[in-house]
């Protein structure tokens, strides 16, 4: 078994050192400039056009969107860095075009997409959702991108299929943390296909109205806005219908401490911190977590019956 060493993995310090401190405050108001230009009204995107701008400066709880300078420098993504502020960096000059995701497994029509093409048969939208990362700190992203349930409408799942696995590019030439064989690459995720066809279930491929950046994920990366973050697996490769359940990248470096459920729970802690509450980036003081990261009345149905304790 791999262990981990908690530097790796201990959560962001709850209250900001006082040159990151500084650093937000910049930050939150170079934000509010980009943030203000790009409310703009909604516009409809048109069939391999531009995608929309932000339509809305909040999410439907009212909570405003994260300023796009903080999504894009404040990123996990283990394959270029685990240090959140490299990310940025060490990803400027990631290839992300051309990009083929393979679909298959369980399916009866499988087939291997182009990043052009799923940008183009699947219509676009933006969507407004909250980002919850396991370390307990959260976001509001707009991104644009089109439901999961789509793509896996085309390709037909057949009986037998249970599970989506999803995986992420293998190119250590590119992504220098794949070099480090402390971690099993490449970085794989999974859902229950219930999960997968729920509406929420979102394939991403821009943000703010722009492609993703690499940061992010491009050019494709999954968002599961009920789940904490690691399971919205980026630079997707690789999607394959399957009968018994996936071993996440996660599940595979630490089994005790993070499951293939992973739903935002704050009355279920980690075994190093709590989840009760959260950093909303931007803001000085924690707020409540939400059940379900305030999803539940789309999505608490599929567990019904099901321990989320035993279930983590
Ligand atoms: N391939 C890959 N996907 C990944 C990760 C990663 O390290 N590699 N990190 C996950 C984690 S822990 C979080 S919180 C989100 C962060 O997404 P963001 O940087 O766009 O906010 O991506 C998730 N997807
Ligand atoms: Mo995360």
């Amino acid at each position: 078994m791999i262990n981990i060493p908690s530097s790796e993995i201990t959560p962001e310090h709850g209250y900001l050192s006082r040159r990151a401190f500084l650093k937000t405050l910049a930050i939150v108001s170079a934000g509010a400039v980009l943030a203000a230009c790009s409310v703009k009204p909604r516009a409809t995107a048109a069939p391999g056009g531009t995608p929309p701008h932000a339509g809305a400066a909040t999410d439907e709880l009212g909570d405003a969107l994260t300023p796009y300078e903080s999504i894009t420098h404040y990123n996990n993504f283990y394959e270029f860095s685990t240090d959140k502020e490299q990310v940025a960096p060490l990803s400027a000059n990631f290839k992300a075009s051309p990009w083929k995701v393979e679909v298959g497994g369980l399916v009866k029509n499988p087939r291997t997409y182009d990043i052009d093409d799923l940008r183009k048969n699947f219509t676009q939208e933006e969507r407004i959702y909250r980002h919850r990362c396991v370390e307990a700190w959260s976001m509001v992203m707009p991104w644009v991108g089109f439901p999961l349930a789509k793509l896996l409408a085309e390709v037909e799942p057949t009986s037998e299929a249970k599970f989506v696995r999803f995986e992420t590019l293998y190119d250590p030439g590119q992504f220098p943390g794949q070099n480090d064989g402390y971690y099993p690459w490449p970085y794989a995720e999974g859902l229950r296909l219930d999960e997968a066809m729920n509406d929420l279930a979102l394939l991403v491929t821009g943000l703010y109205g722009k492609d993703l950046p690499p940061q992010d994920g491009a050019p494709l990366r999954l968002a599961v806005p009920w789940k904490y973050g690691f399971k919205s697996i980026k630079s997707v490769v690789k999607i394959d219908l399957v009968d018994v359940m996936p071993v996440s990248l996660w599940m595979a470096a630490g089994p005790n401490e993070y499951g293939f459920y992973a739903n935002v729970n704050p009355a279920v802690d980690h075994p190093r911190w709590s989840q009760a509450t959260e950093r909303r980036i931007g803001e000085l003081s924690r707020r409540k977590s939400l059940m379900f990261n305030g999803y539940a009345e789309q999505v608490a149905h599929l567990y019904d019956g099901m321990d989320l304790r035993l279930n983590y």
